[in-house]
C-alpha cells in the first residue's frame, strides 16, 4: 500500500494528533503527516465490517441491551478477548483465577485438608479470603496464578473434597497477551 494512503487511513482512524500511534510519525506543513522512511504507521484502532445474519445480530443487540454493553464494539471487543483467554487457558498458558469453595467446617478434617493442599501450592496460590458464613458455612476464595494444568488440578483437588458443597474455578488472564 502507498505510504500516503496508509498515513491518511491512520489520521481518519485516529485523529489530528500522532500521540495515537504505535509509531511517531513527522507532522509537516499541510497538516499532513509524514511516516519516517522506510516507517510503516500501525493504527491502534482498526475498523473493520461483517456480514451477519438479520437473526443473529438482532439477538445480538438484545444481549448487548440485556447486559449493558454501551455499543456493539465493546461487546464484540469483550467476546474476542473471552475466546483470547480461553486459548490463553487451552494452550496451557500461565494464568490467574479464583477458586471458590463453599464447604461445611465442620466436615471431619475438611478444613486442614484445604490448608495443608494451599500449603503444598505455595507457588500458585497468591491469597486466600475466609468468610464464616454462618455457624457451619465457609466460603473461601482462593486466588492463584500459575500454569493452566496446575491450576486446574489444584482447584478440582480441593472443589471433589468430601464435605465441599460447592466449588468454582473462574478462569482469567494475566492480561499481557490482551488488550
Ligand atoms: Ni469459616
Amino acid at each position: 500500500m502507498d505510504r500516503r494512503v496508509v498515513v491518511e487511513s491512520a489520521l481518519a482512524l485516529l485523529g489530528p494528533g500522532p500521540t495515537n500511534c504505535a509509531l511517531m510519525v513527522n507532522r509537516v506543513s499541510f497538516g499532513v503527516l509524514r511516516a519516517p522512511k522506510g516507517v510503516l504507521l500501525v493504527p491502534k484502532t482498526i475498523r473493520f465490517s461483517v456480514s451477519i445474519e438479520k437473526d443473529l445480530i438482532d439477538a445480538f443487540d438484545d444481549l448487548c441491551s440485556r447486559r449493558g454493553w454501551t455499543n456493539r464494539s465493546e461487546a464484540v471487543r469483550d467476546a474476542i478477548r473471552r475466546q483470547l483467554v480461553e486459548q490463553e487457558w487451552e494452550a496451557g498458558e500461565e494464568v490467574v483465577g479464583i477458586v471458590t469453595l463453599l464447604y461445611d467446617h465442620h466436615a471431619a478434617g475438611l478444613d486442614k485438608q484445604l490448608t495443608e493442599i494451599q500449603h503444598e501450592a505455595l507457588g500458585i496460590v497468591i491469597s486466600t479470603t475466609h468468610v464464616h458464613i454462618d455457624e457451619r458455612n465457609c466460603l473461601e476464595c482462593i486466588a492463584v496464578r500459575g500454569e493452566a494444568r496446575q491450576i486446574e488440578e489444584l482447584a478440582h483437588g480441593m472443589i471433589g473434597l468430601k464435605g465441599v458443597k460447592h466449588g468454582e474455578l473462574v478462569g482469567t488472564s494475566t492480561g499481557k497477551k490482551i488488550h
